[in-house]
């Protein structure tokens, strides 16, 4: 590939003049935005291990009282990013909040869409746009955007959960901001239960859900099973997975990033193809290793790595004896809607 032009190449003067009418030549900077065959990538493989945050996360419980946090969360920010910038991968924010029994996180509603995924503890909840819906390990909880949002908790002791937020992408639009809201009434229980099997949904004197995001929480004990099935029924499938998506229309169950369930099998493992977006693996049961990009993370239970996309993935389960589960997210359906969603073969890399 040609060698273009440097800044220096150019008078000062000539610079001077273009820097105080807002202008940049683009000949410098052309391959920095538009690098030949694969993009430039900020984000790094990263793992953030849940044993030695625990403390520190509980520690914030003592340190930090809920009137002063709003949320009691630690970030887990990706260093290729630099920490401040609070981002996981350039389109992926990852949060473990903490809520001590008797705590309430006001109510409040934001632009960007947020998931929750429990990670420890029982008897709390999050109620959304007036619908209780109870946290238990493994279990996935949308807070789609705009919509309105509490945390409480009736239980003894500690709940943990993973916030996933594409509050990146959102912020960089210029687009992110938060309303605060006053305690809502309850008025229904998690209806989920109405979205219990797939192939059939709710219709009432034939009414169908007119409601963008139908189903707000995803036990995590269906998943389970649906996942055992597919193991249990279809040996030769490539990998156990499901996607966790909108019950009546079947796209994703968020417009910007997308989340599925994985099992491995005892031993086995699963090759993923180098795709474009970047990857977020939590462990919800078992032991996993993740190996991409010449890093190796054993994943032990509840702890989150991140991979860059442009990436082959290996996933092994590390017991020979029983399976793994793990909870995936990623960026592809913003980048199905902008067309740049790539998967790569061998065939097809530059
Ligand atoms: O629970 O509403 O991790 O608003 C970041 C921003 C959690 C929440 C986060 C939030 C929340």
């Amino acid at each position: 590939m040609q060698e273009l032009g440097r800044l220096e190449d150019l008078p000062e003067d000539y610079r001077a003049a273009l820097t105080a009418q807002n202008l940049v030549p683009l000949w410098p900077s052309l391959r920095a935005v538009l690098p030949p065959g694969k993009p430039t990538i900020k984000t790094r493989p990263t793992v953030w291990p849940y044993q030695p945050m625990r403390p520190l996360l509980m520690k914030s419980g003592e340190l930090t009282p809920m009137e002063k946090a709003e949320r009691r969360v630690l970030v887990m920010a990706n260093p290729g990013h630099s920490l401040e910038k609070m981002q996981a991968s350039s389109t992926i924010y990852l949060g473990m909040q903490l809520l001590l029994p008797g705590e309430w996180a006001p109510a409040h509603r934001h632009t960007p869409n947020a998931v929750r995924m429990i990670v420890e503890g029982e008897g709390a909840y999050t109620t959304i746009d007036g619908e209780k819906c109870p946290m238990h390990r493994g279990d996935l909880i949308l807070t789609p955007t705009g919509m309105w949002h509490e945390h409480g908790h009736d239980g003894k002791a500690p709940v943990v959960w993973l916030d996933v937020l594409d509050l990146p992408i959102v912020y960089y639009c210029e687009a992110s901001y938060v309303t605060e809201g006053k305690a809502q009434t309850v008025d229904a229980e998690a209806i989920d239960r109405a979205y219990q099997r797939g192939g059939v949904v709710p219709a009432p004197m034939f009414q169908r859900s007119g409601k963008t995001f139908p189903m707000l929480r995803y036990p995590w004990a269906d998943v389970r099973k649906a996942l055992e099935a597919i193991a249990t029924t279809q040996p030769e499938v490539e990998a156990v997975q499901v996607a966790y998506v909108n019950p009546e229309n079947g796209h994703d169950c968020q417009r910007i990033l997308g989340y599925s369930a994985l099992m491995l099998r005892p031993g086995e493992t699963v090759k993923f193809p180098a795709r474009s977006t970047a990857m977020v693996f939590h462990q919800v049961e078992g032991g996993t290793e993740v190996a991409a990009a010449g890093h190796q993370f054993r994943l032990a239970d509840a702890d989150t790595c991140c991979i860059p996309g442009y990436e082959r993935i290996n996933l092994k389960n590390l017991s020979a004896d029983t399976p793994s589960f793990v909870f995936t997210a990623d960026d592809a359906p913003l980048q199905k809607k902008l067309g740049v969603y790539e998967v790569r073969s061998r065939e097809n890399t530059p």
